[in-house]
């Protein structure tokens, strides 16, 4: 970024002849992902609602309304997180699922 040495925030401190100038960072907040749990014909209801409160904090109320939101819509995001926390997340439900013998599948999208 340019310096600015009339911007208070470019605040100057001078030591002997050199001038320096201590500028706040530009930071931006990393991009967020939702994680997407899918309905399918097979995977028991019970199952879901355990996988949603072991992978994504929810309570027993919050994943049954969530569950049966993918059941009747198709489709509900089930948490944001950053992107390899969302990945990860995603990865873990399908493989937990896997080894269950069930084919519940989650999926990633960018935030908006
Ligand atoms: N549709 C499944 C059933 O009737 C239940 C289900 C809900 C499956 C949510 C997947 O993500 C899911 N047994």
């Amino acid at each position: 970024m340019t310096v600015n040495p009339l911007n208070p925030e470019h605040f100057e401190q001078y030591d002997d002849d050199v001038a320096t100038a201590s500028v706040k960072p530009e930071l931006q907040p990393p991009p967020m992902y939702r994680v997407i749990m899918l309905n399918d014909d097979y995977t028991p209801m019970d199952f879901v609602v355990e996988v949603l409160e072991t992978f994504f904090a929810m309570n027993r109320e919050q994943s049954t309304q969530t569950m049966l939101a993918v059941h009747h819509q198709g489709q509900a995001v089930c948490g944001i997180y950053t992107r390899d926390i969302a990945e990860t997340k995603a990865h873990q439900v399908i493989q937990y699922a896997r080894d269950c013998n069930h084919p519940l599948l989650c999926e990633i999208e960018k935030d908006a």
